[in-house]
């Protein structure tokens, strides 16, 4: 069975996320979506949140199963037994950085990483921009899925007390 690993903070989730795990369907049998769940201060969104917000949002795609995951990604590979990573690709900007992760995951462990290009709708999107967008009152509702829209909206309205 051919396997594969979509990674991500995933705070939010969005659609260029999902665009790309979708894909990732059409190349490999099953598609592990690893959230990862590393302590940080700086996440709007919480673990469990982010999980839940992941199996919702790929609740319609039967191959994907969604994981947490802390530490080193590499491990969380071997221990699921794949050998593949999937990562979206949107600007040369990101390639400096996506192939340092690439080689430094490789020299790790036996695991190849796959680059997707994004899709051209999606090439903008980034969950820090949308972010900064909805914390501004902008509206982010074609760019996530709608309850995510939702929470995003509340959250952002719980934080402003
Ligand atoms: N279009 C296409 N792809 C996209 C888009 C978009 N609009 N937006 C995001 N993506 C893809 C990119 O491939 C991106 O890498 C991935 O989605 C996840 O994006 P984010 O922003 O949710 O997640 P990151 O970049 O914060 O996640 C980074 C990881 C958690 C994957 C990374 O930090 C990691 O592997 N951490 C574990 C610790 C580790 O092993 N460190 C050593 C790394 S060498």
């Amino acid at each position: 069975m051919r396997r594969c690993v979509c990674p991500g903070s995933f705070d939010p989730v969005t659609l260029g996320h999902l665009d790309i795990v979708q894909r990732a369907t059409t190349l490999f049998d099953e598609v592990v979506v690893a959230v990862g769940v590393n302590a940080s201060k700086n996440r709007l969104f919480s673990a469990d949140e982010r999980l839940d917000m992941l199996r919702r949002a790929c609740a319609d795609l039967p191959t994907v199963r969604v994981e947490g995951f802390t530490g080193l990604l590499t491990d969380f590979c071997q221990a699921q037994g794949v050998r593949a990573i999937v990562k979206g690709l949107r600007a040369v900007s990101d390639f400096d950085y996506e192939l340092q992760m690439a080689q430094m995951n490789a020299s790790l462990a036996d695991v190849e990483t796959v680059f997707v290009p994004t899709s051209p709708e999606y090439s903008f999107l980034a969950s820090s921009l949308v972010k900064e967008v909805a914390a501004f009152g902008g509206d982010v509702s074609a760019l996530v899925p709608g309850f995510v829209n939702d929470l995003l909206v509340a959250r952002l309205a719980e934080r402003r007390g």
